[in-house]
């Protein structure tokens, strides 16, 4: 079954949009299999990003996403790499379209409020990095004949 790593900034946190960041998530009808709150470390921030270490953005990234807690995810189902892509929005919080997370609840492209995997290989090594095997949680909602 197709997973991937979803994760709540140090805004979204801060700003007290955990549950409404979760609650769309949850009634798209994916799957939530891990969940954790956790101050992350420089290490594990430049781990995450280490494709954008070349960029001009990179240690004020880090530094933000070192900035307070964030909560970590990881969500399951079939296509929920992209579709959770789709609603999270574009990377740039202004012209991510309304209806999505980034487009109805942000402004700032450096305070773009949630990460998501951008590809199911991106999501397998992600998961890895956030996650010990043993955090993720095997079980099938009751609720999944009815969405199927
Ligand atoms: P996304 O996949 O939408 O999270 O975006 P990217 O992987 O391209 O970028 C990762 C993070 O870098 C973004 F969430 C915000 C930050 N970023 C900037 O701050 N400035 C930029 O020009 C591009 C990205």
């Amino acid at each position: 079954m197709e997973r991937t790593f979803i994760a709540i900034k140090p805004d979204g946190v801060q700003r007290g949009l955990v549950g409404e960041i979760i609650g769309r998530l949850e009634t798209k009808g994916f799957t939530l299999v891990a969940l954790k709150l956790l101050h992350p470390s420089r290490e594990l921030a430049e781990q995450h990003y280490a494709v954008h270490k070349e960029r001009p953005f990179f240690s004020g990234l880090v530094d933000f996403i070192t900035s307070g807690p964030v909560v970590a995810m990881v969500w399951q189902g079939d296509g929920v790499v992209a579709a959770s892509r789709l609603t999270i929005g574009a990377t740039n919080p202004l012209v991510s379209p309304p209806g999505t997370i980034r487009g109805d609840l942000g402004i700032n492209i450096g305070r773009n409020l949630i990460h998501g995997s951008d590809a199911v290989e991106t999501a397998q090594s992600e998961i890895a990095l956030w996650f010990k095997e043993e955090e993720l949680v095997s079980w099938t909602p009751t609720i999944s004949p009815w969405l199927s």
